[in-house]
């Protein structure tokens, strides 16, 4: 606790040193410093800064313990550095090597790492390998922009002495996917992650399933993706992921440690699965595909066995190719559905996903009827909701249901930054960079024990959003602000440190290829 409080304080300096250090290199261009001010999003636990900085040389070697997880995170971090350093970087697990990737260290948790810097190397140390590779973010962050281009670039490759020792604030730190509304290709999503892992979010929420597409292939439901899958909003052409495209997202994203939450939205949202299945209606009659941006009008039918076949076949063959602990059942906006029968459906459906071995994952709505031990509630209400609603949720949180924060007007990603933003919807509002930021999820819901608070989750829902470049503009830069309420303890919270910080990130995003918006709010530096 008392090297949380360090961290502002040391921001503060920081940033005075960063200023002067810009202003030199203003002057002077051929002064290049030694290494690049320290600036990281999202902000670690403790920074402690001083000492000699390191410079990756042609000489530098890359030394892992020989474990492969290990392995692989030295590999992936070589991956960055070849192409603009043109160095070999070669990975061993023989020999010296400046940069060290090692397993040990204590108290450091399953995500924490610690990082040490100086005239002689870089070392990280974690207990796990996903603390490695949340270290090797930071390395990143520490190292000029321009080492995340693709072509060789001019050096020096310096980062700076620091120590950096950190572990999250949340577990759960979540960015959500809509493949439904538009689908996103598999080399779209797997882009996606890799600007996830930059900002260290472990969950990547896939929405796959909504009135006007399902776009996981169930083998026993054939129609569910060949014709439930071949539209989209607007009337494109739709698409799917056959399971071996599902599992090789899962994959990717475990490579960037990262756990896919599939989500199944029901009983609403389903009309997709509806014109897929006549039986599913309780008049018997498919409806036509749907491709307009309407919410809450279809329903499965809640009182058929035929409903709950077909559930139990979806969630069986998903959960089979699903490694992760979580699968979403939706249960937002049923508004075809009555209280009545939205209770029964989820008194239904939450133990078959029990019985195939998953935990509950489901919008708040779930707290009105009665969550299963082990769930989870994801809010995405407003700061204004009612009291009442939110005390519905409060309430299933003291009883023991988990809760991950999504608030709509603050991380909903979709909506729009200001009325001019050409994408997005603003039904929650516009959502400037720092109304994203500036809230505290220990404390947003009023009744809500803090252990209850899993983390948070950026939804980004795709009615307006079609390619990568729009994902980006609007993830960017709201994301990492979401990211670093996930990631840094409370006590980092300060929205002029963090925008200064943030403001940094640009350049990487450039090299990166990632477009954002860049809002007023920022200082962001000169093109
Ligand atoms: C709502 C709705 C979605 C929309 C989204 C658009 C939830 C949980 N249900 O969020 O169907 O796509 O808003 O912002």
């Amino acid at each position: 606790m008392r090297q949380h409080r360090r961290t502002p304080r040391l921001l503060g300096t920081l940033l005075l040193v960063a200023a002067a250090g810009f202003s030199l290199a203003g002057a002077a261009p051929h002064t290049r410093a030694a290494a690049p001010p320290v600036r990281l999003v999202p902000a670690p636990a403790s920074l402690e800064e001083g000492g000699a900085p390191y410079r990756i040389t042609a000489g530098t070697r890359i030394r892992v313990d020989g474990t492969p997880e290990v392995r692989a995170v030295g590999e992936y971090l070589a991956d960055i550095l070849r192409p603009s350093t043109g160095y070999r970087l070669p990975v061993s697990s023989h020999g010296a090597g400046a940069i060290r990737l090692r397993l040990g260290g204590k108290g450091l948790g399953a995500e924490g790492y610690r990082l040490r810097s100086g005239a002689s190397g870089v070392t990280i140390t974690a207990g796990r390998p996903a603390g490695l590779f949340h270290g090797v973010q930071t390395l990143r962050q520490l190292l000029p922009a321009a080492v995340e281009r693709r072509t060789v670039q001019r050096g020096p490759w310096g980062v700076a002495g620091v120590t950096v020792t950190d572990s999250p604030r949340y577990a759960y730190r979540g960015a959500m996917l809509d493949v439904s509304r538009h689908f996103f290709t598999v080399a779209q999503v797997k882009r996606y992650i890799d600007e996830l892992a930059l900002y260290k979010i472990n969950k990547l929420h896939l929405h796959l399933s909504d009135d006007q597409g399902w776009r996981i292939a169930v083998g026993s439901r054939p129609r569910l993706a060949a014709h439930g899958g071949s539209t989209e909003v607007g009337g494109g052409p739709g698409g799917h992921y056959s399971q071996a495209d599902y599992r090789a997202i899962v994959r990717y994203a475990a490579s960037r440690y990262l756990e896919v939450v599939p989500e199944i939205d029901m009983p609403g949202h389903t009309n997709a699965a509806l014109s897929s299945y006549a039986d599913l209606n309780c008049d018997g009659v498919a409806p036509p595909l749907y491709t307009g941006t309407d919410v809450g009008f279809s329903s499965l039918c809640v009182g058929k066995p035929a409903t709950y076949a077909f559930v139990d076949d979806v969630i069986r063959e998903l959960a089979a190719i699903t490694p992760g602990a979580y699968l979403h059942i939706g249960g937002d906006e049923a508004h075809s559905t009555s209280h009545a029968d939205y209770v029964t459906f989820m008194d239904k459906v939450q133990p078959i996903v029990a019985k195939y071995g998953k935990k509950v994952m489901a919008w708040h709505q779930l707290t009105g009827a009665t969550p299963a031990a082990g769930a989870v509630a994801q809010y995405w209400g407003l700061d204004d909701t009612g009291a009442e609603e939110k005390e519905q949720v409060a309430r299933a949180a003291r009883n023991g249901t988990g809760i991950v924060l999504s608030p709509a007007d603050r991380l909903y990603l979709d909506m729009k930054y200001t009325a001019d933003t050409p994408l997005g919807q603003d039904w929650a509002g516009l959502v400037e960079v720092r109304r994203a930021y500036d809230w505290d999820p220990g404390s947003y819901l009023p009744g809500v024990p803090a252990a209850a608070v899993r983390g948070v989750e950026a939804p980004l829902w795709t009615e307006t959003i079609r390619s990568s470049a729009d994902i980006d503009v609007m993830a960017f830069p709201r994301l990492p602000g979401a990211a670093e309420l996930g990631w840094s303890p409370a006590s980092t919270h300060d929205w002029d440190t963090y925008k200064v910080r943030l403001a940094a990130q640009a350049p990487r995003w450039d090299a990166l290829g990632i477009g954002y918006h860049r809002s007023p709010q920022v200082p962001w530096p000169a093109h």
